[in-house]
């Protein structure tokens, strides 16, 4: 009854993100009712494992009373009040003292959002503006890659490149370009991995020539692939990107909306791939997820110009810093902090997972297997002939439902299978993914035998916007 009746009202007045509303209110939505540390439950009494952290976000895994405490006080404190017009608050204020801390030494100074797409909209601003600051007012376009994800307001769908999503967007917003991502398994496996990061960074150069550097502002990253199915680039990427950027003047803005905050082993995934971002959105892991907030790292260069020379910056939100959302990300910073998060993905629990995960390689159905981390991928390959199913068998989604249906969220994106669990997930819950990943991996490989066997359009299942994303 109470399922169903949420599902009812759910399809009458609720309209899901990135969601086919008309196949979901035929299918039904799952009611998810409460969790605990990286546990959900829905209405139908499952508990399922969450491998994919909420949406990349709950690092803390969920059910942190500290977190409920600090959100607590600080409503009966200060439940809101703005950053505009002179004024600020104790939480915003430590906040961006912490973030500051935290950071990369250049950068110390935060702007903040209510989100991640809020946090590439302030980034297209800023990186305008700077240049006009600098007297370069043609340094406007933005370099930017194909299928990266960098939010879903126009200016964050305009920086993505998801080609379905531009497809219902546009006209978008002018001056952004994109190059080729470093998706080795998915584009480059004519050559070496080493090779093929090398000439994905030599793309981004001939972008720039293009251009001309005169008219280029910035490019735009994420250091890992998150929405674009955990890609997680060859190592020669990010080196040989450096010496392309060292050789022109581009500012760098390193999305680390989901590499930030521990997902890679250290704070920021700047720090791991030792880049010096001029620009860096956050949000997501900020507060585990159990508040919205999200900002703009700054670093010194562009700081400088816009305090110095900028006078007043039109842009900011109403919840920008926002009392409460500052408080809990606070706590969750000072959590993370005093129980080593960051360090134990580094030196225990990433290494672990990488180990355990790479035994699913032995599976017939996966092609590839990597992890970074607490970011970790399959590819899934048809045995028979090694490449990908047929789209139509839409393999993927039928793998995330089968996961689900067998207690664990791992995520699809076209025929890749991602997660991405929270950091305090244990060496005994990892056991447990990886030991439901394969049983998973088992009834998808029965299922698709069973419609290749098959023929005609009742083989046919409706693919998701993941499926068609890729
Ligand atoms: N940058 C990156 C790298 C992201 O992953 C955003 C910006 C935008 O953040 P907000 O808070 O505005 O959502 C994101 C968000 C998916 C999925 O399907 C990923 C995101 C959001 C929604 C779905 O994996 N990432």
């Amino acid at each position: 009854m109470y399922t169903e009746t949420y599902r009812q009202l759910d399809r009458d007045h609720h309209l899901h993100p990135f969601t086919d509303f008309k196949a979901l209110g035929e299918e039904g939505s799952r009611i998810v009712t409460h969790a605990e540390g990286v546990y959900i439950h829905d209405s139908e009494g499952n508990r399922i494992l969450d491998a994919m952290a909420g949406l990349w976000c709950v690092n803390l895994g969920y059910g942190r009373e500290e977190l409920v405490a600090a959100a607590t006080a600080q409503l009966r404190e200060l439940p809101y009040y703005n950053n505009f017009f002179k004024s600020t608050h104790p939480p915003a204020v430590k906040l961006a003292e912490m973030l500051c801390r935290l950071a990369p030494a250049h950068m110390n100074r935060v702007f903040f959002t209510g989100s991640g797409s809020e946090a590439n909209d302030t980034v297209l601003r800023m990186v305008r503006r700077y240049w006009a600051l600098e007297g370069k007012p043609d340094k406007q376009w933005v370099i930017a890659r194909e299928n990266a994800y960098h939010g879903s307001t126009v200016a964050g769908l305009s920086l993505g490149g998801m080609a379905p999503m531009h497809a219902q967007g546009g006209p978008l917003v002018p001056k952004i370009a994109h190059v080729r991502q470093p998706y080795w398994f998915g584009e480059g496996r004519d050559t070496s991995p080493e090779a093929f990061g090398r000439e994905c960074a030599a793309a981004l150069e001939a972008k720039i020539l293009e251009l001309g550097e005169e008219n280029v502002a910035a490019f735009i990253a994420e250091p890992v692939q998150g929405a674009g199915g955990a890609i997680i680039p060859p190592q020669s990427y990010w080196p040989a990107v450096k010496e392309v950027l060292a050789r022109y003047d581009i500012l760098l803005v390193v999305d680390e909306v989901i590499c930030g905050f521990g997902r890679l082993g250290e704070w920021f995934a700047s720090i791991h791939y030792d880049l010096k971002p001029d620009l860096m959105p956050i949000a997501k892991g900020l507060s585990s997820g159990y508040l919205p907030i999200g900002g703009v790292l700054v670093g010194d260069r562009v700081a400088e110009t816009l305090i110095e020379r900028g006078g007043e910056f039109f842009h900011g939100f109403t919840y920008s810093g926002h009392p409460v959302c500052a408080a809990v990300a606070l706590k969750n910073l000072e959590l993370m902090q005093a129980e080593g998060i960051v360090e134990r993905v580094r030196d225990d629990v990433g290494p672990y997972l990488a180990e355990r995960w790479a035994t699913l390689a032995d599976h017939p159905l996966v092609g590839e297997v990597r992890s970074l981390g607490l970011i970790g991928a399959l590819e899934l390959i048809d045995p028979a002939t090694g490449e990908r199913f047929p789209k139509s068998l839409a393999a993927g989604t039928l793998c995330r439902d089968i996961c689900f249906d067998h207690g664990l969220v791992m995520r699809s994106v076209g025929d890749t299978m991602i997660i991405s669990p929270p950091l305090v997930i244990t060496r005994a819950e990892i056991d447990e993914l990886v030991r439901l990943a394969w049983e998973a991996l088992d009834e998808t490989a029965r299922r698709l035998a069973a419609r290749e066997q098959a023929d005609g359009p009742a083989i046919m299942i409706q693919p998701s916007i993941e499926e068609s994303r890729s």
